[in-house]
């Protein structure tokens, strides 16, 4: 059993403070990403970072990192991670727990500095959820080399706002070169966001893969027309078309499942009038699978299902927000928290990730795996999030016991 513990009571003190930033007046906490909510928060992160004795370094695409220059100056460094930036309404683990959780892994270290071999930085990385600016995951994908840096800066927000300008303007447009350093391996601690860890009594997922994603925005343009006056059979009713794409994917995702998951999360009708037949439906379709072919194969069934509803006479456009096929994650770093866990008497298991995270970016370019703890009723983007303080801190002890493994190799 390791000697070494994280302070948890800080930890979760920390936890709440941070899940304060960013309430608005009805209470909900919205931190998107480059808000100046984000930026109030990332004040307050970066002087915790600096608390640990870490040197604060931010990059063009205005990730935040703190870097304990520990062990060999040459050695490529563990990288542990997460994101401030939160959907609407939103819990207050999601992201901040991987970032907190790893600056007490790097105080609970300090006392054993003249073992480790290797830096350890810790990163805040900009626009995981991608409620703003798409895609998600957007920060760690330009770190990681997957989307040019100017491309994502010139990023027009679902506000109008330009990602580039919004950085600047609360101050976090930085110099350093995205990619700065490739990892020796890169961990980030998470909540599961989903029901399996708790249905199953399980205290630690050990993450070895992540599920594909697909975003699209979908226009269908049918005939605005009167509510009282227009037959059903006569009517081009965009509305009546979205809900028939909705019912189709419900119908898709039953006949594949398990596995596939679809979601149409924003939704909107113009002229958005109780008594006009909607003209437009304008709306977003998230599918998500862990096996390549068949979210190909989800893909092209909503195409053919859209070609279908343009052969009846409306017009239908998509756009492509984000693609990202599924990742798998490193069997070695797999194994170390399997280790880890039982090391500590804790039960573990093998899992996917649902979700997406900025893991799957930097599994482009150096080992990387990630920790899960249980969701309570598998609730996640909702204030009700809640991960049990005991979950909270074994998973933090899991974190800290890997990286004293992996700083000491
Ligand atoms: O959508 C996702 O899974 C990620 O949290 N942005
Ligand atoms: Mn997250
Ligand atoms: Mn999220
Ligand atoms: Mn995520």
């Amino acid at each position: 059993m390791s000697a070494r513990s994280i302070d948890a009571e800080r930890l979760l003190a920390r936890l709440v403070r941070l899940g304060e930033v960013g309430r608005d007046d009805d209470g909900r906490l919205i931190r998107l990403a480059a808000s100046d909510a984000d930026k109030m928060a990332r004040d307050l992160v970066s002087s915790w970072m600096e608390e640990a004795g870490l040197d604060i370094i931010v990059d063009r695409i205005g990730n935040v990192f703190g870097k304990w220059s520990v062990g060999d100056a040459d050695a490529a460094p563990i990288m542990l991670g997460s994101h401030i930036d939160t959907v609407v309404n939103a819990g207050i683990y999601d992201g901040p727990y991987g970032i907190l959780a790893a600056l007490e892994v790097v105080t609970a270290l300090r006392p054993v500095r003249h073992d480790l071999k290797r830096p350890i930085i810790v990163g805040a990385f900009t626009n995981e959820e991608g409620a703003r600016y798409a895609p998600d995951m957007m920060g760690s994908l330009v770190y990681a080399g997957g989307l040019d840096l100017d491309r994502a800066l010139a990023t027009i927000g679902t506000d109008g706002t330009v990602l580039g300008e919004e950085l600047a303007r609360i101050g976090y447009a930085g110099t350093a070169a995205p990619g700065f350093v490739t990892p020796h391996a890169y961990i980030e601690l998470h909540i599961e966001q989903g029901p399996v860890l708790e249905s199953e009594g399980i205290a630690i997922g050990s993450v070895e893969n992540l599920q594909g994603i697909s975003w699209q925005k979908v226009k269908i343009e049918g005939t605005a027309n009167h509510a009282g006056t227009t037959p059903i059979a006569l009517r081009r009713d965009a509305g009546h078309a979205a809900a028939r794409v909705i019912t189709f994917l419900r119908d898709l995702m039953d006949s594949n499942s398990p596995g596939g998951v679809a979601t149409v999360g924003s939704i909107a009708f113009e002229p958005d009038i109780i008594n006009v037949v909607p003209g437009r439906a304008t709306f977003t379709v998230d599918l998500r699978d862990p096996v390549e072919s068949r979210l190909r194969d989800h893909e092209r069934a909503l195409a053919a299902f859209l070609d279908d509803l343009a052969s009846q006479g409306f017009a239908v456009t998509v756009e492509t927000l984000t693609r990202f096929e599924p990742v798998i994650f490193d069997q070695g770093l797999c194994a170390l928290i399997d280790e880890a866990a039982r090391e500590r008497g804790l039960s573990v298991r093998r899992m996917t990730s649902g979700a997406g995270h900025d893991a799957q970016m930097m599994a482009r370019i150096c080992p990387s795996a990630m920790i899960f703890i249980p969701s309570r009723d598998g609730i996640s983007h909702n204030p009700r999030e809640h991960s049990d303080p005991d979950q909270i801190a074994a998973g933090a002890d899991v974190l800290l016991d890997v990286v004293a493994k992996l700083a000491t190799q």
